[in-house]
């Protein structure tokens, strides 16, 4: 992040900047994965923002671009919160279902996890080490089995047990893409005959530029989403991508990653993520 921190110190210095200046913005946006549409949007909007400072104009381009959507949960209105976490593997659904699982345990909530990534015994096994760690039960089945089966215990389970919020872990890596949007949709009918599912949680990898966008296309057209979990903001990620999917698909970035542990996990912030890109 911080990639066009140079330009904006140049902004900053002049009142009146140069259109050499905003076509420097411009290339830097690129290169912050927000891609060429965006950029130039971003650019145009700041150029017409009345304001004596270059530099609030940007952040003001760089805001309005971000989705005006709520970013809160959206809690069930009565009854368990089921939220699904589906993504390409890679992303960072495990971690994420667990530092979710655990962010509302700190908020004393009662939470419960399933392992509905039956593909791996890996897979099922990382979300039982987190599940001890962080002392949270974990819903899972036998290598193989059914991930909708195992949903439905999940979902069974928290209405029988009256746990506020139920995390489900799916797999990302499918033959093709219509298997996973297929497998997904089942997972999903199958828990809505206990409980209605309240979010579906989109985990982008930041670090994979607009790559993530390309994905979050994909996924958006067969699942309907609620929300994005942007992870691995703290690696080499440039960042711009959470602006180019939320202008482009209108989708809220509710959750971002920042690291391997489950502390590592924090709302996702529109005014201090746009300050820590410029
Ligand atoms: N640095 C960093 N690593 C992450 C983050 N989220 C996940 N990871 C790592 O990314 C790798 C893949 O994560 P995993 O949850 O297994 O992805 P999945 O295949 O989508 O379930 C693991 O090594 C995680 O520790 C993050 O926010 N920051
Ligand atoms: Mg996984």
């Amino acid at each position: 992040m911080g990639l066009f921190g140079k330009i904006i110190s140049k902004l900053t210095r002049t009142s009146n900047a140069s259109a050499a200046d905003w076509d420097e913005l411009e290339s830097a946006l690129l290169g912050a994965d927000l891609g060429p549409t965006l950029a130039s949007k971003v650019v145009s909007t700041a150029r017409s923002v009345k304001t004596d400072s270059a530099e609030d104009a940007v952040y003001q381009a760089l805001l309005s671009a971000l989705s005006t959507k709520s970013r809160e949960i959206s809690r069930a209105p009565s009854g368990p919160t089921v939220i699904l976490v589906v993504g390409v593997n890679g992303t960072g659904k495990t971690t994420s279902s667990a530092k979710l699982a655990h962010y509302l345990t700190s908020q004393d909530e009662k939470v419960l996890l399933a392992a509905a990534d039956t593909f791996r015994a890996a897979a099922v096994d990382q979300l039982l080490t987190w599940g001890e760690r962080l002392d949270i039960d974990v819903v899972h089945g036998k290598e193989n089995a059914d991930p909708a089966s195992v949903a439905f215990d999940a979902a069974q389970q928290v209405v029988a047990k009256e746990i506020s919020f139920l995390v489900i872990d799916t797999a990302g890596r499918m033959h093709t893409k219509n298997d996973l949007m297929d497998q997904l949709g089942k997972v999903r009918r199958v828990i809505e005959k206990v409980v209605r599912v309240a979010e579906v949680l989109l985990v982008i990898d930041a670090t994979t530029g607009q790559n993530g966008l390309i994905q979050a296309k994909v996924f958006a057209e067969s699942v309907d989403l609620t929300g994005i979990i942007l992870t691995k903001l703290d690696g080499s990620a440039r960042g711009g991508i959470a602006l180019a999917i939320e202008s482009e698909l209108g989708i809220p970035i509710k959750w971002v990653g920042t690291g391997e542990n489950a502390k590592d996990f924090a709302p996702f912030d529109p005014q201090s993520y746009v300050r820590s890109l410029m």
